[in-house]
């Protein structure tokens, strides 16, 4: 029976140059994936695993200094008892990121690019099959002609890899891949975690990115031998992203809409997640909605929001105040369309918004 990890894409180093949040808060996320590092690290010695796979982009080799990449390996280095295998991915190039640090460390094995390469641990009866990136696209799957499995071991291989059919990414056939007989295929490269099919798994990324990244994110656990087989998705991630719709109607008042603003999330997401709020829907036309999301903001750890809602007018009284003016003709205009249809609706109301707001200056 062997135990090990398999994560991936930690992109430790990020600096969220692109990201929605400001740069305080970028800042702390920089840190956090170098504590969700270390608490896979911890994981591992916990669980007695003999294995550590990262499969791919480990680094954000843009925004990792020397320090990041030595603190990183020396963590790795204390590991005396579990060995840790590496391979390179899109974003940590094998020559930039790790060749400096090939053969540096006895527990430390880090997959060339070349081809397709087989490290044997005769210790647990396991070979590992990987190959490390080294460029910066690949539109092949590698070769696996020359793969031949010994199924008296426990096979395992390591990819960062696409599994869909033209990416730029080493697309790969992983029904093809799979019926070669591994005992278990470790991918990396997509960043939400999910069982591609049978045995073929992504681990997602360990620690969430950003608001594409919403759900659950943490590693897989794995227990094998050549009869059994056990996986076990572990949360680790120090904060999800989340992303919540609020519908709002012109019914709503104040206080409603204060409460729906964080009605469906529990406190302990409020305390700790990175919230967006995708906020729709129609508001009563006094209603001053960013005012009121101003005032829920303090109860979040982190919120941003869209706000994709109409004012509610009271499209009759308006047409009747404004009867000679460009507003009334606006809205005659505009009632020749179907009032039923959303969409004209939608710019019948936002167009009254700027319409109405132009008469306040
Ligand atoms: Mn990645």
């Amino acid at each position: 029976m062997i135990k090990f990890i398999h994560t991936g894409d930690l992109h430790l180093g990020s600096v969220f140059e692109n990201a929605s949040f400001p740069a305080d808060v970028a800042k702390l996320r920089r840190e956090e994936l170098f504590k969700t590092f270390n608490s896979i690290v911890k994981a591992a010695v916990s669980l007695k695993d003999n294995f550590l796979l990262i499969c791919g982009d480990l680094f954000e080799e843009k925004f990792c200094t020397a320090h990041d990449i030595k603190r990183v390996f020396d963590t790795l280095a204390s590991l005396t008892d579990i060995e840790v295998l590496i391979i390179a991915g899109n974003h940590d190039l094998y020559s930039s990121t790790y060749r400096h640090y090939a053969n540096k460390y006895p527990n430390i094995h880090i997959f060339r690019h070349e081809k397709i390469e087989k490290k044997s641990f005769e210790k647990f009866n396991a070979d590992i099959y990987a190959i490390s990136w080294d460029k910066a696209a690949y539109y092949a799957e590698p070769d696996f002609s020359n793969i031949k499995l010994d199924e008296n071991k426990i096979n395992i291989l390591m990819l960062h890899a696409d599994c869909a059919p033209n990416s730029t990414y080493m697309p790969i056939n992983i029904k093809a891949i799979s019926d070669i007989g591994f005992d278990y295929i470790a991918l990396g490269h997509i960043h939400k975690p999910r069982q591609v099919t049978g045995r073929a798994y992504y681990c997602g990324s360990a620690e969430p990115l950003d608001f594409k990244e919403t759900g659950e994110h943490g590693i897989y656990h794995i227990e094998a031998d050549k009869d059994a087989f056990k996986i076990d998705f572990v949360k680790l991630a120090s904060r999800n992203f989340v992303v919540s719709k609020v519908n709002i109607t012109p019914d709503m008042g104040y206080l409603d809409i204060l409460r729906a603003l964080t009605a469906n999330i529990s406190h302990e997401s409020l305390n700790n997640d990175m919230h967006r709020l995708a906020i729709s829907g129609m508001v009563n036309s006094a209603i001053n909605l960013d005012e009121i999301i101003a005032q829920a903001k303090p109860s979040f750890f982190y919120m941003e929001y869209s706000n994709d809602t109409i004012p509610d007018f009271d499209v009759d009284y308006i047409k009747q105040q404004n009867e000679n003016n460009i507003i009334g003709k606006f809205i005659e205009k505009m009632q020749q369309y179907d009032m039923t249809d959303e969409k004209y609706r939608r710019a019948l109301y936002k167009g009254l918004a700027l319409l109405l707001s132009e008469g306040d200056k």
